[in-house]
């Protein structure tokens, strides 16, 4: 079955006759919430704007946001609230002191935070009347408003189609599905892939390093072996998803052997061996379990359980 998210990439403005922009309101003017809120005045829409430290909506009102007096006027200024704010504790400090401000509105929360507080949050918002998706945004301040920002969201799909519009003016904006949690375990998910891909390039500079080779000399290098393996990553799917894992380039017990060099390599040079001697571990497992022979997503077995002390 395929679940891929439908990606809308609607940054771009479009030719056909454009519907009037509907007026949006953005809690939270933080660094993103600012870019946020820039991003739909740029695009057209009315934009109420409200920050706890209220100097931060200066520059925006200058360009024309209107300035709410209290976070409930902001909230009741109109039918779409986004909000930013540092954390989901703050998100409910603030909401539950404007509750009654929630019936009937759309609360599209962009704070990060895992998929409990996501799903506890839409629960809390839905008793009190209000509709609400969650959302993850894989970008950073400047690019909003880009093609480039890629906005996740999850929740009801009715309440992404009745904001698509006006949401699109923040990036490419994609609903993940009606489980409020998707997006934040699609943020953590990307961050994964993120935080591994700079790990291991940090792991082969600090290696070369004790060699003289500078790291950006092993960057250029580097960056080709992540784009070659990140081709790999639909065939990988496949075998993860059908539970089939012939070795068709190289077999797990032949990566094993790698693994030790680089465990070796490390300890002989005086770094850090920590990240390889984890994923020779965890290699080491499956191959005492007999997924020697397989190819190395077979792993996904030993990624997806705690570990067994
Ligand atoms: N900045 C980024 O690149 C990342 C990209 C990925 C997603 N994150 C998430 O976005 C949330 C906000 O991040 P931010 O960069 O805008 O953060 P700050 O500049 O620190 O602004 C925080 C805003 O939150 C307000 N705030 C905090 N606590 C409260 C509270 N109890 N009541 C009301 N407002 C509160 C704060 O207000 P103030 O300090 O200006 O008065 C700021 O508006 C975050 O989840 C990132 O993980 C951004």
């Amino acid at each position: 079955m395929n679940n891929a998210p439908e990606i809308n990439n609607s940054a771009a403005p479009s030719s056909a006759a454009a519907p009037t922009p509907a007026p949006v309101t953005v809690i939270g003017l933080g660094l993103m919430g600012q870019a946020l809120a820039g991003a739909f005045l740029r695009a057209g829409h009315p934009t109420t704007v409200w920050n706890r430290t209220a100097a931060k909506a200066d520059r925006l009102v200058a360009d024309g946001a209107h300035l709410a007096p209290t976070a409930a006027d902001a909230l009741t200024a109109g039918p779409l609230t986004i909000i930013c704010l540092t954390d989901y504790d703050a998100v409910r400090e603030l909401l539950g002191a404007s509750e009654d401000a929630l019936d009937g509105r759309t609360l599209v929360n962009l704070t990060s935070g895992d998929s409990a507080q996501a799903r506890e949050t839409a629960r809390w918002a839905g008793k009190r009347g209000a509709r609400y998706l969650d959302g993850a945004i894989m970008a950073v301040p400047p690019a909003i408003g880009t093609a480039d920002a890629v906005i996740l969201h999850s929740g009801p799909a009715a309440d992404f189609a009745a904001h698509e519009p006006a949401l699109a003016a923040l990036g490419t904006v994609t609903h993940l599905g009606e489980d409020h949690g998707l997006a934040a375990l699609y943020d953590v998910a990307g961050l994964a892939m993120m935080w591994s891909v700079l790990n291991a390039w940090l792991q082969g500079t600090a290696l070369l390093r004790t060699v003289g080779v500078d790291a950006a000399t092993y960057a250029p290098f580097a960056r080709q072996i992540a784009a070659g393996v990140a081709e790999w990553l639909p065939g990988y799917a496949e075998q993860i998803d059908s539970g089939s894992f012939p070795a068709e380039v190289s077999a797990l017990e032949t990566d094993a052997r790698a693994m030790a060099h680089m465990v070796e390599e490390s300890e002989a040079a005086g770094v850090n061996a920590e990240l390889p001697k984890l994923i020779q571990a965890m290699a080491a497992r499956a191959i005492a379990a007999g997924h020697g022979a397989e190819q190395y997503p077979v792993l996904i077995e030993e990624f997806s359980r705690p570990r067994a002390d």
